[in-house]
């Protein structure tokens, strides 16, 4: 069994988001992802809309993803590689060469990452569309 391995913050879960899921899949027969705590989102300088609960649970709801554990901080991806069996870390490309570290413990891609969808972009977008309602 091919384990795989993803992280984010999964905020406002769009077809960006979906499409990274499945090809990531297609990569093994596991899908694990970590999903960014509350507290790692300040971290991260991050606001999620949703809180971890709630993105936890769309995240385990679609069909490509396995299991959804906790990413609490930066550091913690080799012991989740070793901890889970892990034999491929996969992120996108948006991230090209920042976890090339992970290649002593594990196979690392990057996955083209979808354009023109971003959960940024879906608050701008109806932060014009509904200013002033
Ligand atoms: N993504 C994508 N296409 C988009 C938007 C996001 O392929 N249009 C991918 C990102 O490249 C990332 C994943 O979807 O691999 C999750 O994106 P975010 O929730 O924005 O995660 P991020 O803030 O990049 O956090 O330790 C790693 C961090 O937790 C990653």
């Amino acid at each position: 069994m091919k384990r795989v391995l993803t992280y984010g913050t999964f905020d406002l879960m769009h077809y960006g988001h979906i499409r990274l899921l499945k090809r990531a899949k297609e990569l093994g027969d596991y899908l694990i992802v970590a999903v960014s705590t509350d507290e790692f989102n300040k971290l991260k300088e991050k606001k999620s809309y949703h809180n971890f609960e709630t993105r936890k649970l769309m995240l385990e709801a679609i069909r490509y993803v396995d299991l959804v554990i906790e990413e609490n901080d930066w550091d913690q991806k080799s012991d989740d590689i070793k901890k889970y069996y892990v034999d491929t870390f996969v992120m996108g490309d948006d991230w090209e060469g920042q976890f090339d570290n992970l290649n002593k413990y594990c196979e690392v891609v990057y996955l083209k990452r979808t354009n023109g969808i971003s959960t940024s972009k879906i608050k701008k977008d109806l932060e014009i569309e509904f200013k002033g309602v």
